[in-house]
């Protein structure tokens, strides 16, 4: 998919499928793999022939615990391996809390922001409204994932959850933003049972009317209930957990196993008619 056609999707009802490329040493479940330019392109373009909509580039790691990255390496990770993805013709998303980056980012091809912080900056919205592109908000309880599992304490998840994302979207749409796409940050300062009331209640989040994304790829309350210590060994665990979703009305799945959520995908979308 190009740029203009995920947008053209963006506005559609299907489901769209983001195939996730870190570049960075330390991510929780591929840090390394994809560290270096020509190895996250590659990435990115087997990705894509395995079926992902759109490739969605971070240089930094927001596991609890990650070492912070300046914006100045976070930019030599990213800019190049965006820009060159979308010379290759594919629509490139950027991961990143960091407006800086984001611009550049955006400068270099990308036609997606993908914000963990929950555009929580008035500059991160500027800049996607400025660069008319849309945006993710994604909640987490603080803009710092080395405490964000210190900050558990809602008084009710997911209507907390919804209120953050509901003001958020209203502000970046007030100032310009194209459109915004809720996210409710599975593992991002949530315990184990708050990530399952997320998913459970998902369609509380749809009805808000804006596209949901789900990203629970890989994550550590799936290695959790389902006993599985490896993140690369939960590829099963993590399409359950998005079908789920979808069921509920997710229109955006973010994963790092392309291949077989689009084998997923394509059989939920032949059996639910
Ligand atoms: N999860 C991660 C990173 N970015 N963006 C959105 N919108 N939703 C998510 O759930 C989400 C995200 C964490 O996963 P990963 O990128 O694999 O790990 P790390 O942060 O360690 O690089």
């Amino acid at each position: 998919m190009n740029p203009d056609q995920f947008r053209d999707a963006l506005a559609g009802d299907g489901v769209l499928l983001m195939g996730v490329v870190n570049v960075t040493p330390d991510s929780f479940s591929d840090g390394g793999r994809y560290y270096e330019l020509d190895a996250a392109v590659a990435h990115g373009l087997r990705m894509v022939d395995d079926g992902a909509d759109i490739v969605d580039v971070g240089g930094e790691s927001t596991r609890p615990g990650a070492e912070p990255v300046s914006v100045e390496e976070e930019l030599r990770r990213v800019v190049p391996v965006v820009r060159d993805l979308r010379s290759a013709g594919i629509a490139v998303s950027i991961d990143t809390r960091h407006a800086v980056v984001a611009e550049a980012a955006v400068a270099a091809g990308a036609c997606l922001v993908n914000d963990v912080s929950g555009l929580r900056d008035p500059s991160m919205r500027a800049v996607a409204a400025g660069h008319d592109v849309p945006a993710v908000a994604m909640h987490m309880p603080v803009d710092d994932p080395a405490v964000m599992q210190q900050h558990t304490d809602y008084d009710d998840v997911v209507r907390d959850v919804i209120s953050f994302l509901r003001e958020h979207a209203a502000l970046a749409l007030a100032e310009g933003v194209p459109s915004v796409i809720l996210d409710p940050g599975i593992g991002f300062g949530k315990t184990v049972e708050q990530n399952v009331q997320l998913v459970r209640q998902l369609d509380v989040l749809v009805a808000l009317g804006h596209p949901v994304m789900l990203g629970a790829s890989r994550k550590r309350f799936i290695g959790l209930l389902a006993g599985v210590e490896q993140p690369e060994d939960r590829v099963a665990g993590t399409l359950a957990v998005h079908l789920a979703g979808v069921q509920r009305g997710a229109r955006l799945v973010r994963a790092h196993d392309v291949a077989a959520h689009r084998q997923a995908l394509t059989m939920w979308s032949h059996v639910n008619g």
